[in-house]
């Protein structure tokens, strides 16, 4: 199943005619550098391309008016003058002679997409458009955008294939207002949108943009804003988003099709977003995606008007889409304070729509009239700021360019006992043990095996450690293995990979059985178990049991450990290998379970080694099509997790906050905090 690309040339035939500081960076050239930088990676090549068409008048009436379209319909053959004239209506766009002919194509383009997907055709996409769309509204254009290609498109899908639930996520920098207006009061399409805000000064300045605006009637709760007010927002903002509101909150509502409002003016770099996400940071994204919807997830091109920044955010999502292992995210520190403000407005907006932000914190002051206050300080403040640094303020942004991302040769290779046969695509491995130097071959004995002439045993150690050198040697991307002790093997790949002083293991354990024995202080390895086990005390940093009321079995409790406290855990601890251990008894599901090895290889480039007990083999055919990168199925609309665990969630969560930054829900109520 692949990946559609969907791109016109004749995108890039129309431009602005007259002098208009507002409209002057949405250049024809924002297409063609974006395509040509697929090109020149090889990744266009590898998608399946799909050709645009018109999006017909049937269409464009899903989401506009019969005057507006009629309206548009005139300006192919307006004079200069009269073009000027008609686009002073509405604001910041411009209007060409072929304008209404690439919006056609735009909207067009991304129902391509949708029918694509949605017959199976590919399992995921992008489409490279201009005009964009989420601004423009049912009877008006604006902010560039003619037709609203993506809300288009949702309605579309529900229409004709009988979606139910479709979740749109915005990255674009800007309020995609159009988006909001047009869904605000309806339940099956959620719209999410965080966007560059600054109390209401930041275009379009609207009040509706604001975190409380959380849909209406039959749809609130559906609308979720999240505001930037600060701007120099970076990788650890957006992540912790992501963990602590847009995934629990998606995953609840358990859409059928996922839409992307892809604007890449987010990206650091760009003239109107002035962030500093590097463009690495919408590998993960796409990823953290990628298991929603059973992977139906279609991109569309919106804003982004930095052209190196664009380009490189343009091939970091496709490479993700086409399933090739993310690069390890730059630096992730903690998330400033002004985000970590938002974070807990939006959080407790929404607490009484969504059972995973129930007992979301409310913010210190929660009234109406804090955020004029808040207003007026943060304005005398940046007045003070401002005297003087205008050489800070022009200086260009720079960033390196995102490494290379080349897929290793063998996405998958498994070591299995005799007689167990390789599940298709992997690729069986095993290495005898004359292989491993006598000085290891001994350690090996030593410390793991009773009985000197245990031969068995040591090639399956012998495998697992030459795996995990071809991990490393980025020969192969993933292992799973499946062993006779699940934690002799735990112990020996901990210990090999920690010889190495550049590794750091994330190991993730579930399953009621032990618990490695073995944990360093050193920040060599950080142990994740997830359990129904009594809580046991927590050693250290870097050891960090997880009691479920109901163990492993219980769905929104589980996911709800995975999105909101083991992601963000990994993200923050960056680790170069991830392990994960299934234990014998773990009681999980086979989807939650897919869905745990599949978020997992967002981290450590993907390099994820999964252990698991010889009595499971069951389970070896959900796990490698997970580490082949084929996308988890969806878990179904949750409901509530037990008050229990949420409960000691948020209590494990506030305890660990002190350690693990990207933890954090709740702005620091004191002074200080984190500024970037
Ligand atoms: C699609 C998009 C931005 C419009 C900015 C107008 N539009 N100031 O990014
Ligand atoms: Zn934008």
């Amino acid at each position: 199943m692949g990946t559609a690309l969907i791109y016109d040339e004749e995108m890039t035939n129309y431009k602005l005619l007259w002098i208009d500081p507002a409209c002057k960076i949405e250049v024809p050239e924002r297409l063609t550098v974006s395509h040509e930088a697929l090109v020149r990676n090889g990744l266009a090549d590898r998608c399946v391309s799909i050709p645009v068409r018109e999006a017909t008048d049937t269409d464009i009436l899903l989401v506009h008016s019969e005057e507006y379209l009629e309206a548009v319909k005139t300006t192919p053959y307006m004079t200069l003058e009269d073009l000027k004239e008609f686009t002073l209506q509405y604001g910041d766009t411009y209007f060409h002679p072929n304008i209404y002919h690439c919006a056609k194509l735009a909207a067009g383009a991304a129902l391509q997409l949708v029918d694509s997907v949605m017959t199976g055709k590919v399992r995921n996409g992008m489409a490279l458009v201009r005009p964009p769309g989420h601004h423009s509204m049912r009877s008006a254009a604006n902010g560039f955008c003619v037709f609203n290609n993506v809300a288009i498109a949702a309605k579309y899908a529900q229409k004709k294939y009988g979606v139910q639930r479709v979740l749109i996520v915005d990255w674009d920098i800007h309020h995609g207002q159009g988006v909001q207006y047009c869904f605000e009061d309806d339940p099956s399409v959620m719209y999410f949108s965080w966007h560059r805000y600054e109390h209401q000064k930041f275009w379009p300045n609207l009040k509706e943009s604001d975190y409380d605006c959380v849909g209406k009637d039959k749809g609130a709760g559906f609308n979720i804003n999240v505001p930037w007010n600060k701007t120099g927002m970076q990788n650890s903002d957006y992540l912790a988003v992501f963990s602590h509101v847009l995934l629990p909150v998606a995953y609840e509502f358990c859409p059928d099709l996922v839409l992307v409002c892809a604007g890449f003016d987010s990206a650091i770099g760009d003239p109107e977003g002035e962030m500093f996400a590097t463009p690495d940071i919408f590998a993960h994204l796409t990823h953290l995606l990628m298991n929603l919807a059973g992977g139906k997830l279609c991109a569309v091109l919106e804003g982004g008007y930095n052209l190196t920044s664009l380009a490189q955010s343009v091939c970091q999502t496709v490479h993700t889409l086409l399933g090739d292992p993310t690069p390890r995210p730059a630096i992730i520190d903690s998330p400033c304070k002004s985000a970590l403000e938002s974070l807990q407005c939006v959080r407790s907006a929404h607490k009484k729509y969504w059972s995973c932000l129930k007992y979301a914190a409310d913010p210190p002051d929660f009234d109406l009239s804090t955020k004029r206050i808040k207003l007026a300080e943060e304005e005398e403040e940046e007045k003070k700021l401002e005297q003087g640094d205008e050489a800070i303020t022009t200086k260009e942004e720079m960033w390196p360019e995102p490494p290379k991302r080349v897929a290793p040769p063998v996405r998958t290779a498994v070591v299995l006992p005799e007689g167990v046969a390789c599940p298709a695509g992997c690729k069986c491995f095993s290495s005898s043990s004359e292989n491993l130097s006598p000085h290891i071959a001994n350690k090996l004995r030593e410390n793991f095996l009773n009985d000197a002439d245990d031969s068995d045993a040591l090639l399956t150690f012998a495998s697992l450690i030459g795996l995990v050198e071809k991990m490393e040697k980025n020969e192969i991307c993933s292992g799973l293995a499946l062993v006779h002790d699940v934690s002799m093997a735990t112990m020996c790949v901990i210990q090999h990979a920690a010889t190495d002083l550049s590794n750091r293991v994330l190991v993730v354990c579930v399953g009621d059985e032990m618990s490695p024995s073995q944990i360093t202080e050193d920040g060599k390895t950080l142990v994740v178990h997830i359990s129904g086990k009594q809580p046991e005390e927590q050693k250290c940093k870097y050891y960090i049991p997880v009691c479920l009321k109901k163990g492993c079995s219980e769905v929104s409790g589980f996911v709800q450990a995975m999105l909101s406290l083991l992601l963000p855990l990994g993200y923050e601890y960056d680790p170069s290998l991830v392990l994960l251990v299934r234990m014998p008894d773990n009681e999980i599901y086979d989807s939650v379970w897919q869905q745990l090895t599949s978020l997992l290889q967002g981290l450590a480039q993907g390099r994820t080694l999964v252990l698991m007990q010889e009595s499971e083999k069951a389970y070896i055919n959900p796990t490698a099509s997970s580490l082949l990168g084929n996308a988890a199925p969806s878990l179904g609309p949750l409901p509530a997790p037990l008050p229990d665990d949420v409960e000691m969630l948020e209590s494990l969560r506030h305890r660990l906050q002190t350690d693990w930054k990207l933890l954090q829900t709740t702005a620091p109520e004191s002074e200080g905090g984190d500024d970037h």
